[in-house]
This record gives C-alpha cells, sequence and structure tokens, in this order.
C-alpha cells in the first residue's frame, strides 16, 4: 500500500542571501517533483532563466535555503501496517527531512534513492513533512574549505565536493543555475513482513540456443520461511523459465530465446521477470522487472597495432555509432517521458545506435533506460565524476560507494546498457592539465583525487554486483595496466577523445588519427533561428552581442567559432549567413570526422561526437538545440551514419572511394565516379565495382584520371552508386570558383520543389527563418543542374505568401566568386 506525496506542497526561503527586495517567498505554492527555480517561475516570481542574461540575475536562487512542506492524511488502516516507510527517489540535494516536527534523516546525494522508517514519527490524521534543502553551493564550499581545494577544469564552483549534478554549478555549455528540491517521487509504503528491496537481473550468457539470466533478490524483513517464485515471459506473456526456492538468487535458463540486438542489427524483443515472494500461502511481495536476452563482451585484446576496444553483442562486434547525451534541462524534472522520446528518437533516426551518458550530468531515469531498450539503442553510462580531481576523504567514499550501488542495481535489468564507466576525462586532466600554473598532480600532491573510486571501488562493486557488463576506467582511457604505462590518449588503445580539432585546429586534422573508439570529439555551431529567436533580444541578434555571447559558455568560444569559419569561407556580414555557415560548418566537421573513423572500420570501432543536445538555448557542439530543434548537423548525422555510405578520402598522395557496408547483407557496388566542372561538365568518368561483404569497408583507389583536377578551384568529383553519391572538392570554399546559385523554387501544399538551374552544394530551407514552427524534412542536399529535390515542410500553410528566398542557402554563395 503506498501513499504518494507527490503533487502540492508549499516552498519557503529560509535564509537571506541577496533576496530582490519586491519577492514574497514565505509560502509559494510549489510542485514535487520540482525544483525551486520551476516552482518560482509557475508562479511568475522570477523570469524564464533562458532568456536573455536573465541567468545573472539568478544567482541568489543557489546561494539560499529552502523549505519545502505539506500535509497529508493517515488513515487508521495505513497505521496500522506493521512497517511505514518513507522513500524518496531523488533529493537534491542537502536535505533534512522532518516528520510531525521531528528529525528523521539527513542527506547529502542527489544521485540516490532513500528509504527511511517512518513508522514511529506518524500519527493518525493530519501529519506534516518538511524537508529543508540546505545551499549545495555552500555545503560545496564548505566541505572544499575543510579537505583544501582540489582542481576543476577552470570551472569556479567546488562540483567536486558535493554529489549533485555537476554541471548545474555551469559548464562550457551550460549556465550556473544550482538548483534544489524534490526531483523524484516521493511516498510512503506500508508493508509487512518483508519485501522485495530490489530485483538485479543479470544476462551473463545468450546466442541462439540458450541464454542465462542470474536474478539476485535483496529481501528486506524477517526472511524465515520464505519462499521465491521466479518467472519469465515472453512478450507474448508466455512463460519461458520459471523456478521456486527459498533462496535470494536463481539461475533461469531459457532455450531458443529471441535475442534482443542494437538497432540496424537485429530486433529488441522484451522479457519480463517476475518474482513473487510467500510465505505460506501469503503473497507478500510482487515485484517485475523488464529484460532483454543478449550478452555484452568488450574484447580489448592485443593486437599488431595496440589493443582493440571492439563492444560485441551476442557474439558479434558492433560499430557504434553515436553521440554523448547530457542532462536535456537544467531543470532536470521537466524532461518528461514524451520529450525523452523525442530526444532518443531524435538519436535513432539521425541513425545512431549509441549514446553515452556523460559524467557531469546523471544517472539517467528508467524512462530513459526503457525508451533506449525498446528502440535498441546502446547506454553507455559514465560514473558521475566529470573533468576534475574528486576527494575520497569522508563523506565522499561512503557517497560514492553507495551511489555506484544504488545505480548498478537499479539499471541492472536494461538490455540496452552495455558499459560503465568510471569518469570523463580526470584521468587525463590529472597528467596533463594545469591550473594557475600548477598541474592537477602538483594540486592533488599527497592527496586522493579519485583514483581509488575509478581503479578499485567501482570494479569491486561491479565485479559483485554485476558482472555481466564491462567497465573501463575512464575515457579517454588507453591502459590496462594502470596510469604508469600508456597515456589515457594514446593512439592505438582505448578511447580517444580528440579536442584538437575545434580547440586548436581545423577540423581536417581529424585524418591525422586512427582511435581505436572515439569516445568524443565536437565542434560548435550556434542553435537554430527560431530557438534564437525566443531566448535572445531581438536587437541582439549578432554574433558577438552580450545576449549572443551570454549564451556561448566555452572559453574564448566564439573566437573558436571565427576563427575555424574564416579558415574554410570568406564570412559576410548579415546574421542569417552567418547561421548557415557556422552551423554548415559544423555539420561538415563532424562528416569529416565520423566518415573517416567509419571508413577506418574495423581499426576504429566507434565514434560518438560531442554531443545530442542541450539543457538550454545555448552556441554549443550539439545536433539537438536546447528547444529540441535539429541543426545542420542533425541532417549531417543521418547521411554520414547511414548504415551504407560512400565517401571519399585522401591517403598520401592519392584518393579512395571508401564504401561502408555496416548491413548483415553483402552489397554488390557498381559505382560510377566523374570529374566535373561547376557547370556540371564531365571531364572524365570511370566505372568502379566490387562486393562489399556484410560490416566490411573497402578502399578502391581512384584513377587519377578523376581524382587528380587541372583546375582545382572550378572542378568536383561526383561518386554514385545505387542512388548514393558523395563529393569530393579539391579545395576549401572561400578558394572555390562556385557559380552564383540559381534555381526555381515552389511551393505547392507541404512541399517545397527546388530546382536546379545550376550546380548547389549543400542546399538548405531555413523555414524557422519565416515562420518558427516551420521546418524542413532534409536539409544539405547537393545538386546538378537541371536536378530537383522535393523538401517537406512542416507548417508549409504559414509560409504562404512569403519570400522563400530567404530561407533558401547553399554554400556556392560563399565562393570567391560571390566577393
Ligand atoms: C569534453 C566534455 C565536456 C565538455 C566538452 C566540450 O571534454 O567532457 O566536459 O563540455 O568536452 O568542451
Amino acid at each position: 500500500m503506498k501513499l504518494e506525496l507527490t503533487g502540492d506542497w508549499t516552498l519557503s526561503l529560509l535564509s537571506d542571501y541577496e533576496i530582490p527586495t519586491d519577492l514574497d517567498l514565505s509560502e509559494v505554492a510549489a510542485t514535487v517533483p520540482g525544483c525551486v527555480h520551476t516552482d518560482l517561475l509557475a508562479q511568475d516570481l522570477i523570469p524564464d532563466p533562458y532568456y536573455g542574461e536573465n541567468e545573472n540575475d539568478l544567482q541568489w536562487i543557489g546561494h539560499n535555503d529552502w523549505v519545502y512542506s505539506r500535509s497529508f492524511e493517515v488513515n487508521e488502516a495505513l497505521l496500522s501496517a506493521e512497517r511505514m516507510d518513507l522513500v524518496c527517489d531523488g533529493l537534491d540535494t542537502v536535505a533534512t527531512i522532518e516528520l510531525n516536527g521531528q528529525r528523521i534523516a539527513e542527506t547529502e546525494n542527489m544521485h540516490v534513492g532513500y528509504r527511511f522508517d517512518a513508522k514511529p514519527f506518524l500519527q493518525k490524521g493530519s501529519n506534516t513533512i518538511r524537508i529543508t534543502f540546505q545551499s549545495a553551493l555552500n555545503y560545496g564550499l564548505a566541505q572544499r574549505e575543510r579537505l583544501g581545494y582540489l582542481p576543476t577544469s577552470s570551472y569556479p564552483y567546488p562540483f567536486n565536493f558535493v554529489r549533485k549534478m555537476a554541471c548545474n554549478f555551469g559548464w562550457d555549455w551550460g549556465p550556473t543555475l544550482i538548483t534544489a528540491g524534490i526531483w523524484q517521487n516521493i511516498y510512503l509504503e506500508a508493508w509487512a513482513d518483508a519485501r522485495i528491496a530490489s530485483l538485479r537481473p543479470l544476462v551473463m550468457q545468450a546466442n541462439d540456443k540458450e541464454a542465462t539470466v542470474n536474478v539476485h533478490v535483496d529481501v528486506e524483513g524477517e526472511i524465515e520461511g520464505l519462499e521465491l517464485h521466479y518467472r519469465l515471459l515472453n512478450a507474448k506473456g508466455r512463460e519461458v523459465a520459471s523456478k521456486s526456492s527459498a533462496d535470494q538468487s536463481a539461475q533461469l535458463i531459457v532455450s531458443q530465446p529471441q535475442l534482443w540486438w542494437p538497432r540496424g542489427h537485429g530486433k529488441q524483443p522484451l522479457y519480463m521477470l517476475e518474482v513473487t515472494l510467500s510465505k505460506g500461502d501469503r503473497i507478500l511481495d510482487v515485484a517485475q522487472s523488464r529484460l532483454g536476452l543478449r550478452e555484452i563482451k568488450l574484447d580489448t585484446s592485443p593486437d599488431d597495432i595496440g589493443a582493440k576496444f571492439v563492444l560485441h553483442v551476442n557474439g558479434k562486434p558492433i560499430f557504434c555509432k553515436g553521440a554523448n547525451w547530457i542532462p536535456d534541462d537544467c531543470f532536470v524534472t521537466r524532461v518528461d517521458e514524451a520529450r525523452y522520446f523525442e530526444r532518443i528518437t531524435q538519436a535513432v533516426d539521425a541513425n545512431m545506435n549509441m549514446l553515452r551518458i556523460w559524467g557531469g550530468g546523471i544517472y539517467e531515469t528508467d524512462t530513459f533506460y526503457d525508451i533506449c531498450d525498446e528502440l535498441g539503442v546502446l547506454v553507455w553510462q559514465d560514473f558521475l565524476f566529470a573533468c576534475a580531481c574528486y576527494p575520497e576523504e569522508e563523506p565522499f567514499s561512503e557517497l560514492a560507494e553507495a551511489e555506484a550501488r544504488y545505480n548498478v542495481a537499479r539499471l541492472a535489468n536494461h538490455p540496452s546498457l552495455v558499459l560503465w564507466n568510471g569518469n570523463n576525462e580526470n584521468l587525463w586532466g590529472y597528467l596533463d592539465w594545469e591550473l594557475n600554473g600548477k598541474t592537477w598532480r602538483e594540486w592533488s600532491e599527497g592527496r586522493t583525487w579519485g583514483a581509488g573510486f575509478y581503479f578499485e571501488l567501482f570494479p569491486n562493486i561491479l565485479a559483485e554486483l554485476d558482472p555481466s557488463r564491462p567497465y573501463t576506467p575512464g575515457s579517454p582511457y588507453s591502459d590496462p595496466s594502470g596510469l604508469n604505462g600508456l597515456h589515457p590518449l594514446a593512439d592505438n588503445y582505448g578511447t580517444k577523445h580528440v579536442w584538437d580539432a575545434w580547440n586548436r585546429f581545423d577540423y581536417l586534422v581529424y585524418r591525422n588519427y586512427i582511435p581505436r573508439f572515439a569516445s568524443e570529439f565536437g565542434h560548435q555551431a550556434p542553435p537554430t533561428f527560431a530557438t534564437l529567436l525566443s531566448s535572445i533580444p531581438a536587437d541582439e541578434l549578432h554574433p558577438d552581442s552580450a545576449a549572443m555571447l551570454h549564451h556561448q559558455k566555452a572559453n574564448g568560444g566564439n573566437l573558436k567559432l571565427h576563427r575555424r569559419l574564416s579558415e574554410h569561407f570568406a564570412v559576410p556580414e548579415g546574421f542569417q549567413d552567418w547561421l548557415y555557415l557556422t552551423q554548415l560548418n559544423q555539420a561538415r566537421a563532424l562528416k569529416t570526422g565520423c566518415e573517416w573513423f567509419r571508413a577506418n572500420a574495423p581499426r576504429t570501432m566507434g565514434a560518438l561526437y560531442w554531443q545530442l543536445n542541450d539543457c538550454w538555448p545555448v552556441t554549443s557542439w550539439a545536433a539537438v538545440d536546447g528547444y529540441g530543434r535539429k541543426k545542420l548537423l542533425w541532417y549531417a548525422t543521418r547521411q554520414f551514419f547511414a548504415d551504407r555510405l560512400l565517401c571519399i578520402q585522401p591517403k598520401g598522395d592519392k584518393h579512395f572511394l571508401v564504401i561502408i557496408n555496416d548491413h548483415d547483407e553483402t552489397w554488390d557496388v557498381k559505382s560510377e565516379v566523374t570529374r566535373r566542372t561547376f557547370g556540371s561538365e564531365v571531364l572524365a568518368s570511370e566505372k568502379l565495382a566490387a562486393d562489399i561483404e556484410p560490416r566490411s569497408v573497402v578502399w578502391l583507389e581512384l584513377p587519377s584520371t578523376v581524382s587528380q583536377s587541372i583546375h582545382k578551384q572550378d572542378e568536383f568529383v561526383l561518386a554514385e552508386a545505387d542512388g548514393k553519391r558523395t563529393t569530393w572538392y579539391f579545395d576549401i570554399d572561400k578558394r572555390l570558383n562556385y557559380h552564383k546559385p540559381q534555381y526555381d523554387a515552389e511551393l505547392k501544399g507541404d512541399t517545397l520543389t527546388i530546382t536546379a538551374k545550376t550546380f548547389l552544394r549543400d542546399l538548405c530551407v531555413f523555414a524557422d527563418m519565416l515562420e518558427p514552427s516551420a521546418s524542413a524534412s532534409e536539409q544539405l542536399v547537393t545538386l546538378l543542374p537541371g536536378e530537383t529535390w522535393a523538401f517537406k515542410v512542416t507548417n508549409a500553410q504559414l509560409l504562404d505568401g512569403r519570400d522563400l528566398s530567404k530561407a533558401i542557402f547553399c554554400a556556392n554563395s560563399y565562393g570567391v566568386s560571390a566577393r
């Protein structure tokens, strides 16, 4: 029996740090789950934190202490239960809980759920609950003061001294909005004798013939004389295995299992595990857990280059294509099921098969994982340690252990979860990074810095609670034997973050690397026009306005953005042109990197770029902006992560047509490769053919007739096969002699048809520039003269009578001839 305590609460301010004078915060209507910011926003007490520079005016919220309270009725029936627990699935973060004026617990970790004995404190009739939240910032500062400073990658706030979503303290894509509140469900639960505290099904082995599921049950209460009945049902509800026993663990064997596969490799059948706890003929508790039958292995065996980093699902090596995931909102309770579904579907529709949940956010919710299970998205979950040295002194060791135990057990049933990772960039930072002239190693001399977590605590907990999944101590990470040998970024081993492209150099340097698994690399661009329009004051819509720079959090971000852009384009004055070109440059950068990494399979077996999503409207590395709109990178991703792909790659002084067949059937490729002028005169033509085996890549050398230009500014290469196309240019855009674009555009119903009169490179329709709710189905289309493309446009009726040319862009407006 449960008594939900979510819903209406009251929020009150407890302290007095720089409160705006006109606000009465003594009794604010509040909603649980939620947080102080969302509650103040709902009552119109603060402006939208994401608009303009409002973030600056809202800093006081995170400096203060707050209390959430409500009353509730407890009836006789509930009160007579033998046990009554208060269950808090998530408290953010430093909380004191009181029931009827008596303190029952104190907590200091956002990343675990709690359960407390509430029975002694409850009474019949009206009861009150009060949860006081101390400022997580003040807590972190006090812990840092007590234990001594430990460095972060140049962020000022002490996120490494409090177990809370780190990016709330501000990140190089996120605002500083330090939340407090009840961020998950809260309820009272009555029970008697014994209950199932947790259910942990581990799929140890799975193939076509048989799957083995080891089920572990934690029982709380009186275990004498208990009986457990285990049943596994398939998707149709038919029982496929069962067992009865007094043991809190059981092995279920399923013969002829329907295997779960990542998308692109097969289906995602899901089974239901049901465990019944009984005593004699009394059923005390029933727990269910949905799972998928698949076997996960990470092959890190040495080879003649270094060592592999290959994920195997059901014995099959998988090329992991995807992106890094950050919290989808600074206020995580706003990310409801529909929003998770939309965002993960965007990843799937862009042909991704993996998301990496980055360590500065949260252990994602069950909803996130359920959707990934259903859609076949592989998930790599970081433990939440990012870009810093972390203290292991108490209470932090205990807190880290509790949260690792809690989340490893909580997520154990999800087939999508395939890899646990110790931290983000902390090993690399420890070895190489400096702060105020001192290396991290020097800062943490004689101190703990997190190594004990990554190399001992987490692997030990996984060995105990979940030996079915692989673990890697960090990302990037190279050395199976610890930190004293290989540098975490060693090219031929493990995972690699490639950040000199963007931070220091143009994106063409991706081709200098052949990592075994690229788990981070990225390039910035501003969000879509419609998103900017609703987050930046209209008179500040130019690249370096105060509001635009406020929505650019990276160190020297706009400088890099302009520098990287000017390496390719002569940038005109107009804001709209700038937006097209910066987004195009980002899309081209990731296309270059991802096609190169895929072309190098099986030596490289993963390309996860930074980053899929944003938590607010910001210039960042994301493919989908903070309001869920797709940047050009998203459309490019759908193209460059397609299962079957053609691309042209240089190697030495040669060029190759690279044919990628990430598919279970052989691809019979008969291609035609032509060298053409921008006027589309064919200068040379060659035919290349090959049968490309399933899941393989073939490099075909291009004959010099097509790979060598005569006038490199006037020519390009076009390769076509099976309705697919790729192009190669002999120079960067700003030196190309493109013809000025000419086309006819006609909007009929929801179809915008563009007919090219000249060659058109990377044609895009920014429908949202005319109407914020409009968007085009496709972007980045390259057309030869005379060719036609039909763009589907959502909300096309709103564009009636508008000047469509204002929304149509292509790269050849920005070549030499344009100047
Ligand atoms: C990586 C990430 C993030 C960061 C991103 C962009 O290092 O791990 O911490 O936001 O780069 O700089």
